[in-house]
């Protein structure tokens, strides 16, 4: 078994191989949170370093043919201990990275303008940031290092990175999968608890609950708790609708323990029992969702699956009676069959990647029907295998007298 430090010491060593000479990467960590935020890291920090210390940057190179790294963090100052808590020290720092350098920030820019200048090319991670707004500190210190240093060219760290992140390896599948139990934990509470008349938040803070139950503190993303045909507005985030009898809630959320997402969506009728139209386009929705997964293993295509699902939707809203052309599809189908699921809930990868084993995938179709006051979508988190694909949310209940025996035993 490998430590957790040999983990990102590895992930470091394998970004460090895919450099050329004189080629120095640099990754700031995310900001110190303001406000009522809790301080969430950087991905591609995080990635690398297993750290959630705010301020905290990362540098990683290669030169005379050898690879190095080190850490800058933020200094203890005695007198703020007593405000702020101890911020972590350095040994601590080692002990969970397996970086062995780990120097202070306030060395960083005196430190750097001699390394700057022994490199060619500078890899950096930053958000992207209005032309009418501030710089944020990645931004700035490129921007001054660029002045300094022209010879120097940058390049946003994706490119080198992607190759990286969108393989998972045995912790980070590990880690997705315990945020996918505590996001069942809380799909669970909502369905034995739901009722006609409540408030769709209601809903979201059976979620909430159990996830802090389980000492996780974030949300992946906004969870969408929506009802009838808020269903069928596809960001709807505002949960603050009564949800009325015979109408159907549809679930898109997840977790976020240990810094990774998961990704899952479930609907389900409220009452316990879906009337024959809700039965009849979630079952489309199903055997499309199952035949979609059913494809995906190595060497298909993103791609292929979207073309796939297209072909199959056309079918199913023909039946439905909802369309008569291929091109009316996106009245009642908009988005794309997935996305790739890690540190980001829409984590690094491109859309049509074609699959590698250890590409994790949402596999997510919906038909969303707002006259009819119906919105459904089914998504699960899929793991490409060598030679196929396991379903790493199998366990989520989503046949339609399974969900309805759920339902009702809660019910009587
Ligand atoms: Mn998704």
């Amino acid at each position: 078994m490998q430590t957790k430090a040999e983990v990102f010491s590895k992930r470091r060593e394998n970004l460090i191989n895919s450099l050329n000479e004189n080629e120095l990467v640099i990754v700031f960590a995310n900001e110190e949170a303001t406000g009522a935020n809790r301080f969430l890291q950087n991905s591609h920090f995080y990635y690398f370093t297993g750290l959630n210390t705010p301020e905290a940057i990362l540098i990683m190179g290669k030169a005379n043919n050898k690879g190095f790294d080190e850490v800058f963090i933020q200094k203890n100052i005695p007198e703020r201990i007593v405000w702020d808590g101890e911020k972590i020290w350095p040994e601590q720092v080692t002990k969970i990275s397996g970086i062995d350098t780990v120097l202070f920030i306030d060395d960083f820019e005196k430190n750097t303008v001699f390394h700057l200048n022994a490199f060619k090319k500078i890899y950096f991670n930053c958000d992207l940031v209005g032309l009418n707004q501030p710089l944020n500190k990645a931004l700035f210190f490129i921007k001054r290092a660029q002045e300094r240093v022209p010879h120097l060219t940058f390049e946003d760290i994706s490119n080198i990175i992607r190759p990286l992140r969108e393989i998972k390896d045995e912790t980070e599948i590990e880690a997705i999968t315990e945020s996918i139990r505590i996001t069942w934990e809380g799909i669970k509470l909502i369905w034995q608890n739901a009722r006609p008349g409540m408030m769709e938040y209601e809903l979201e803070a059976m979620l909430h609950f159990e996830m802090q139950k389980k000492g996780c503190r974030n949300y992946g993303f906004v969870p969408i708790v929506a009802a009838g045909k808020n269903a069928a507005t596809l960001h709807y985030v505002d949960n603050n609708t009564i949800i009325e009898d015979n109408q159907l809630v549809l679930l898109d959320v997840g977790a976020s323990q240990n810094n990774y997402s998961a990704d899952i969506s479930r609907t389900f009728p409220v009452n316990g029992k879906f009337t024959d139209r809700q039965k009849e386009v979630y079952q489309e929705v199903l055997n499309i969702q199952k035949e979609i997964i059913a494809m995906v293993k190595p060497g298909v295509s993103m791609g292929d699956l979207n073309k796939r699902t297209r072909e199959l939707m056309f079918a199913s809203m023909t039946k439905l009676g909802l369309i008569k052309e291929e091109s009316e599809i996106i009245k009642h189908y908009m988005h794309g069959i997935g996305h790739h699921l890690g540190l980001d809930v829409h984590d690094i990868g491109a859309r049509d990647s074609v699959l590698k084993e250890g590409m994790v995938i949402t596999v997510e179709p919906g038909i969303y029907i707002a006259d009819e006051a119906i919105g459904i979508r089914i998504e699960d988190d899929v793991l490409v295998t060598a030679d196929s694909h396991r379903v790493l949310s199998a366990f989520i209940p989503k046949e339609i007298d399974e969900l309805e025996r759920l339902l009702q035993d809660h019910r009587k």
